[in-house]
């Protein structure tokens, strides 16, 4: 058995180990192209429209339900390998903007490491090693969960290897309870446009002695539709601080307890960058005075009142 097809969508380029197919403008190019093997993948020339014209790569056939990669955009992917005797593209393009395409060489090379876990995007990986018995570790960046396990070892088994378990994703969740001393919160999918429709509770809680600092580093929602609504305590019947949406927030808010709740709701269409905000426990740093002036500003009736009775 030769090794197969690899389709060509309008690359300028058919170089020699590559076969061409008829472009098809528009519609779901489904039919998979399967290569003998096992097999490498060498990319050439990688340009597709990001996020609508996507590459996908099955270890086997589409029903092994094996994901290996998938890509989109102009950034030249690495190498790939197989783990079983087979791999399957399959490219869909929607109807609008095309790009220049893809050629990719292939080989029958049989893989002796694992592939490339890569690097989850808002988060850091720990080591580089693949050889079967190497472990690398992942660690989301503040604010992000990590999805999965922060472990994974190559494993070889008969030509097979690879990653178990599958390599983890860092993602900014909706909602959760934190606890001080010090943390991020970011709106769902941050930096990525939040998803319409979402109720995302945060409750933050910090030592007794202290009150909360909320930092905001970024606030981008839609105005009048989207907000994030703050109560001084512990859920959304304590005593509400503001609604914030659009652009305008604030730089700084302190709470006058140890808990604040941050409610999150957006409508049903238009989802922007939303919010990054760092909270800290921490003793009042602000005078009655200037507390009466963010009040004044704001309307937070009840900030600052426990530290202004107290003077
Ligand atoms: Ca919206």
């Amino acid at each position: 058995m030769g090794c197969g097809l690899v389709w060509v969508k309008r690359a300028g380029v058919y170089p020699g180990l590559v076969l061409g197919c008829p472009h098809r403008a528009g519609g779901s190019f489904q039919s998979p192209y399967r290569l003998c093997s096992p097999c490498s993948l060498h990319f050439i020339v990688f340009d597709t429209e990001l996020a609508h014209d996507i590459l996908k790569v099955w270890d086997g056939p589409v029903d092994s339900a094996i994901l290996l990669k998938e890509w989109s955009g102009s950034a030249l992917p690495e190498d790939i390998h197989s783990t079983f005797h087979s791999l399957t593209l399959q490219f869909d393009s929607d109807f609008f903007i095309s790009k220049s395409g893809f050629s990719i060489q292939f080989s029958t090379s049989i893989a002796s490491t694992c592939n490339d876990p890569g690097i989850p995007q808002n988060g850091t990986r720990y080591g580089d090693s693949r050889e079967p018995g190497d472990t690398i570790t992942f660690q989301c960046d503040p604010g992000y969960q990590l999805q999965g396990q922060a472990k994974i070892t190559c494993v070889q088994l008969n030509n097979r290897f690879f990653w178990q378990p599958d390599p983890p994703t860092c993602i900014a969740a909706c909602g959760g309870n934190l606890t001080g001393p010090a943390g991020v919160i970011l709106s769902p999918n941050y930096p990525q446009p939040y998803p319409p429709g979402k109720e995302c509770d945060w409750r933050i809680k910090v030592n007794p002695d202290f009150v909360i600092a909320l930092i905001f580093k970024s606030f981008n929602m839609e105005p009048s539709y989207d907000f994030l609504h703050i109560y001084e305590g512990g859920d959304s019947n304590s005593p509400l601080i503001g609604s914030f949406q659009g652009s305008q927030a604030p730089e700084r808010i302190e709470s006058s307890g140890n808990s604040l709740f941050l409610a999150f709701r957006s409508d049903a269409s238009v989802g922007l960058s939303g919010f990054a905000i760092e909270f800290k426990g921490t003793v009042t740093s602000l005078t009655c005075e200037e507390s009466n002036l963010y009040r004044d500003c704001f309307n937070h009736k009840h900030l600052f009142i426990k530290s202004c009775l107290s003077v």
